[in-house]
Parts: C-alpha cells; structure tokens; sequence
C-alpha cells in the first residue's frame, strides 16, 4: 500500500555509496517527495538489476536516480531497460577520484540517455528528480520555486554580511 506512494527509486552499486547518495535522499526529504534506496548492482546482482529496470515502471516510479563507481555500468544499463528517466551519479572511489566514473555514465549511446550529474552530484540528482516530478505536479513546483528563492535570500544575504 506505501509502496504505491514511492515515486523515485534510489539504486546503488554497494551499499558503499550510500554516504554519497544519502545526499539524493535528503534533496527528495526537502520536497516532500516520496523514495525508496536499494543496493543493486550491475555486477553482483544483474538478475535484480534487471527485474528493477524492468519493473520501475509499472510500480510506479518515475525517476531513477543510479549511483555507481568504478566501472559505473548500473545507471546505463537500467536506462536501457526502461523508459523512465534516468539519472547518474558518478561516485567517487579511492583511485582515480570518480573521472572512471563519470567517463562510465557519461557517455552513452545515441537513443540510451542518462542525465549525468558531477562527480558526487547526488544533491543535484534529487533535486533534478523533483524538477521533473514538478513538470507536471504543483505542489512539487512550489517547493522548487521556494528553494530557489531561498538561494537567492541567502546570497543577498552573504552580500550585506560583506558590506557590513
Ligand atoms: C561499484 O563498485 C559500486 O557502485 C561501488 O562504488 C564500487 C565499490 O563497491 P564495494 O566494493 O565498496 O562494495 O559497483
């Protein structure tokens, strides 16, 4: 019956990723917007990759945000396998400070899209899900429109402090 609710799916390779990604969660947090977060991976466990790409949809989901680092095949290949929009966010690991990961999400196939955040970008994958869940939801909407008005408060804010 919760489940019904859910309308981002949070997905990453290893649970690893999570002090990353929990940042996707709290931007949803901010916006009301309902997730769930579940470690699958591309490489331990293609099968349930598989079956949550597939089944995304029709349980509802309308975003997947996908964490990954490494050899970061996860948010590609459950692009490949929905329709829902996709959204990639290239963890960063011990080595190579996350450029294998986001050159792994990134470039993808013509027909196959992943809107790829920066390297640890999971702040920005949450908050892009809910400009696309806001497409068509007011309530969301206003939330947006509220924390981007707060941005702008906080910078004039800053800039009188220096004037001080
Ligand atoms: C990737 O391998 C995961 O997304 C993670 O970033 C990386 C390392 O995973 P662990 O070895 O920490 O589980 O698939």
């Amino acid at each position: 019956m919760a489940e019904a609710s859910i309308r981002v799916g949070i997905i990453m390779g290893s649970d690893s990723d999570w002090p990353v990604m929990s940042e996707a969660a709290e931007a949803l947090r901010e916006f009301g917007i309902e997730f769930e977060v579940e470690v699958v991976s591309a490489h331990r466990t293609p099968d349930k990759m598989v079956d949550y790409a597939r089944q995304a949809r029709e349980r509802g989901i309308q975003v997947i945000i996908a964490g990954a680092g490494g050899a970061a095949h996860l948010p590609g290949m459950v692009a490949s396998m929905t329709t829902l929009p996709v959204i990639g966010v290239p963890v960063p690991l011990k080595y190579l400070d996350g450029m294998d990961s986001l050159l792994s999400i990134v470039q993808m196939p013509g027909g196959i899209p992943v809107a790829t955040v920066s390297i640890g970008g999971a702040k920005n994958a949450g908050i892009l899900a809910a400009r696309i869940i806001g497409s068509t939801d007011a309530v969301v909407a206003a939330k947006l429109q509220d924390y981007a008005d707060g941005l702008t408060a906080m910078v004039a804010e800053k800039n009188a402090a220096l004037q001080a």
